[in-house]
């Protein structure tokens, strides 16, 4: 006979964890034998300012730069005063079933697309050296402490260049050393893709000065592509310095760039800083000099030696990383090959877990090195971008990338990197009040669409004028953004347990979105329930009767957005015992929410009517947004709604672009199929090639340097494949929590550790032979927990280790399935084995738990 134990011991706040993924010190480092010769073979590194790409050159070093605030143009609200009025006729279209000509008029709700997101600079460094053909060539990214190193011999001399970008100094440091003495020599420079001029900084400084377009087309086929001002005009400033200290020989000004002779070492200090002071730039909130920025930054880490900025880098860096190790299994041959290789040989070998847990952290270091308190929220590419003219902008994609980007952050306990988003929502509230008014008549609340950027834009993409026939209504017809955005605020609250988040940051800006949707609802006569109008399903369009349409009203996305908010915004004020009436019309109105509905070919229904196409393989698959991340449907409480989901994922296939294949990840990890989503993520580890691939809305998979590709790159895919990996391992979303709940048959053994769920606990848990072998769980604000084990563990009894340390009874209740029905108690000597088990056990505020299955 089985049970499970529930051990409490003292705990052990302070606890740390091996971030070491194995044996070898491989495990967390992507590493290569040659440089990179294409962008999406270079390294990232970043300190949510500053990012580097770095290449890793034998004579000719590149460092491509970026500054997370560098965005073309300048505010551009683009609302419509003539809105309530095209509403309204667009309304009346719909309601009548005339869709395609509500598309048309609801064009003239369009305003601007969204500014770009641009590179900031490269730094090159120019080599001399004796031979220029290098032996031993090595260059790595350590995921243990955030440094990229590149090593190799030339002329019997080896070169060693470590670089890391400093979020505590602001500061990028570049140390070169040499075997020999005096074997540096290098030239380096400054130069950027947009407008620049370089200054002379003195014999050991350069300065770079630049300014970025006012205007940057997002079509090829547009009359201006690239458009500046004069120096003092429209769009940004920015500055870059960078300071050469060497140690032996000298350094030397030659005309714009520097000059260094045989020296024994030499550092490299770099700062930068952009015009940016905020979104808003109205009179008296123009933008500051970034050279005082960037020369107060430089002129601060200059006080320190590299040894001391690099020991508090790597102090800082994991404090966050080395919150969570995972373990699903290492092949010490595999890790003694260069990551491109591995990944190359995937497809054909597709057991290499240490791949993935590489890949799993990768992503933690990418949010690490993208977002934190006090910048801004992650783009398309993160931080990380070297055109002009990116793809999409490289903007706030709000209909999936930009919350994707997000899915990790509490899941894999890094609470904090969440907060820019939230910061970003602060502003898009100020926005987005004005376009609810202006566009929709709507006077409470706040609106934002399916693009944004830096200046917090909120009006409804699509281009004007001449661009017009472009501007699609089924993508800028989506003023849905603020919603989903909401609910993160509600996720980080259930994760931390942190109440007065909840008031002061979280409730006024979920209550704002709210009251926009509350005000957007319509009743549908026919039905009698609230809808929306007009709707679409992200970027799908309808099929009816061969013919595509593209608005029509209360897509399942939409219904299923407002009824998640609305839930955590009753909720919220519940707990905060606030706002009673406006949470019991909250209530009504969400009891009378279009439903959820089960089309004839056992799907769950995209559209308001049956008119889902079987054949369908768009790569969004909003409808199932309930399924994840929303809550509304699990396969315990609703599975016939689950099973309905399951039937769209199979219609939709697997592969697709990257970003769409971690969405599926998350989904059949929430169906609980486990081995469908390892399916799924060894799709995403397909091998692609950055000298052949190009933008496609299919087949995606990872470049060398393990960025996703959509193709092309872009960051939301590694974000979420990451919060992925964890949804397979720990879910918490129904009230429960659930141990592997989607561990696929491959991986055997394995462990992760110090990931959380809501709730505010922290889990270690354990495998192998796709059973627990044990877990151990912090409770980090007390209270009840209730977890499910969905490995077939008998449970017959729970009781405490020493029941000196437990300050009342654990066991609450313990009960067995099918399904997981909450209240239901059962004999426990009676539970059916294969089903899983719940526990509830209440917990003390930081203490640790253990569950073993015997
Ligand atoms: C949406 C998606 C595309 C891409 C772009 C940035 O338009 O449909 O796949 O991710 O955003």
């Amino acid at each position: 006979m089985k049970k499970i134990l529930i051990f409490l011991s003292m705990a052990m706040p302070g606890w740390t964890l091996n971030a070491q993924t194995g044996s070898s010190g491989n495990a967390l480092k992507l590493w290569y034998t040659q440089p990179a010769t294409i962008w999406e073979e270079a390294l990232p590194l970043g300190n949510a300012k500053t990012g580097a790409m770095v290449f890793g050159g034998v004579v000719k070093e590149r460092y491509q730069l970026n500054d997370n605030t560098l965005w073309s143009g300048a505010p551009n609200p683009g609302n419509q005063p003539e809105g309530p009025a095209i509403l309204e006729k667009v309304r009346r279209l719909v309601a009548a079933g005339n869709y395609d000509s509500a598309a048309v008029v609801w064009k003239k709700m369009h305003g601007p697309y969204s500014a770009r997101y641009l590179p900031l600079a490269d730094l090159w460094l120019n080599l001399s050296l004796k031979d220029t053909q290098a032996a031993e060539y090595y260059r790595d990214l350590d995921l243990a402490n955030a440094t990229a190193t590149v090593r190799y011999k030339a002329g019997g001399v080896q070169y060693t260049r470590e670089t890391f970008i400093s979020h505590p100094d602001k500061i990028m440091m570049i140390r070169i050393t040499a075997d020999k003495k005096n074997a540096i020599s290098f030239q380096a420079g400054l130069t950027s893709k947009l407008k620049y001029r370089t200054e002379n900084g003195g014999k050991d400084l350069l300065v770079l000065k630049g300014k970025a377009p006012k205007f940057v087309a997002n079509r090829e086929y547009e009359p201006q592509q690239v458009v500046y001002d004069d120096w003092n005009g429209e769009g940004m400033n920015f500055e870059v310095r960078a300071k050469i200290i060497t140690e032996g020989g000298s350094v030397n000004r030659r005309d714009t760039a520097l000059v260094v002779s045989g020296a024994n070492a030499v550092t490299i200090y770099l700062s930068e800083a952009t015009s940016f002071n905020g979104f808003d730039k109205s009179p008296g909130k123009e933008g500051k000099d970034p050279s005082v920025e960037a020369t107060a930054n430089l002129n601060k880490a200059l006080q320190k030696k590299y040894a001391a900025l690099r020991a508090a880098h790597i102090n800082d860096y994991q404090s966050l990383f080395n919150r969570v190790s995972i373990n699903l299994g290492a092949d010490a041959a595999r890790l003694n090959m260069p990551t491109d290789e591995r990944l190359k040989r995937f497809a054909k070998a597709p057991d290499d877990f240490a791949l993935q847990s590489l890949y799993y952290q990768f992503g933690r270091y990418l949010m690490i090195a993208a977002s934190r308190p006090g910048a801004r929220p992650t783009n398309l590419q993160g931080i990380w971008n070297d055109h002009v003219q990116p793809p999409w902008g490289s903007n706030y994609t709000t209909n999936i990338n930009t919350e994707m980007n997000y899915w990790l952050a509490e899941n894999t306990n890094l609470s904090e990197c969440h907060q820019p988003l939230f910061d970003f929502m602060k502003e898009l509230a100020v926005n987005g009040a004005v376009t609810a008014k202006t566009n929709y008549g709507i006077t409470e609340g706040w609106v934002t669409h399916h693009n944004s950027d830096l200046w917090a834009k909120t009006s409804p993409p699509g281009g004007q004028g001449w661009d017009d026939p472009r501007g699609m209504p089924r993508w800028s017809c989506w003023p849905m953004a603020g919603g989903w955005f909401s609910t993160h605020l509600w996720e980080h609250y259930l994760f931390t347990g942190d109440k007065q988040f909840l008031q002061k940051e979280a409730y006024p800006l979920m209550k704002g979105a709210a009251q926009f949707l509350l005000h957007w609802l319509v009743k549908d006569p026919a039905s009698g329930y609230w809808v929306t109008n007009p709707s679409t399903s992200p970027e799908n369009t309808i099929k009816i009767k061969e013919k595509e349409y593209q608005l029509t009203m209360a897509s399942t996305m939409d219904m299923s957005i407002i009824r998640e908010l609305f839930t955590a915004v009753i909720k919220s004020a519940k707990i905060l015992g606030t706002d009673a009436a406006f949470a019991k019309e909250l209530e009504a109105v969400t009891h009378q929410l279009y439903p959820y509905h089960i089309g004839q070919y056992g799907q769950l229904q995209e559209w308001f009517k049956d008119w889902d196409d079987p054949k369908d393989k768009h790569r969004h698959l909003s409808h199932l947004f309930g399924l994840y991340p929303g809550s509304q449907i699990n396969v315990g409480e609703t599975p016939e709604l689950a099973a309905a989901a399951k039937q769209s994922l199979i219609f939709r296939g697997d592969v697709s672009t990257g970003w769409s294949m971690a969405w599926k990840i998350n989904w059949w990890a929430r169906l609980q199929d486990g081995d469908h989503a390892y399916k799924i993520l060894s799709d995403a580890f397909t091998y692609i090639d950055p000298r052949q691939s190009r933008e496609t809305m299919g087949g995606g998979g990872t470049y060398p340097n393990l960025f996703d590709a959509h193709p092309p790159f872009q960051i939301d895919g590694n974000f979420g494949a990451t919060a992925g990996i964890t949804e397979m391992l720990l879910q918490s979303h129904d009230g429960s929590i659930a141990l592997l709940p989607a561990l696929p048959a491959v991986w055997e053994k394995g462990s992760i550790k110090g990931i959380k769920a809501r709730g505010n606990f922290q889990w270690n848990i354990e495998w192998a032979g796709g059973r627990l072998v044990q877990a151990t769980v912090i409770s980090g604000s007390g209270g009840a927990c209730r977890v499910r084990t969905s490995i077939p563990v008998r449970v017959a009894e729970v009781k405490a280790a020493a029941a000196a340390d437990v300050d009342s009874n654990p066991l609450l209740t313990a009960y067995g399935q099918p399904p997981y029905k909450k209240n239901q108690e059962a004999k426990l000597a009676d539970l059916p084995a294969e089903k899983g088990y719940t526990i509830d056990f209440k917990t003390v505020k930081g203490k640790q738990y253990t569950l073993v299955p015997l």
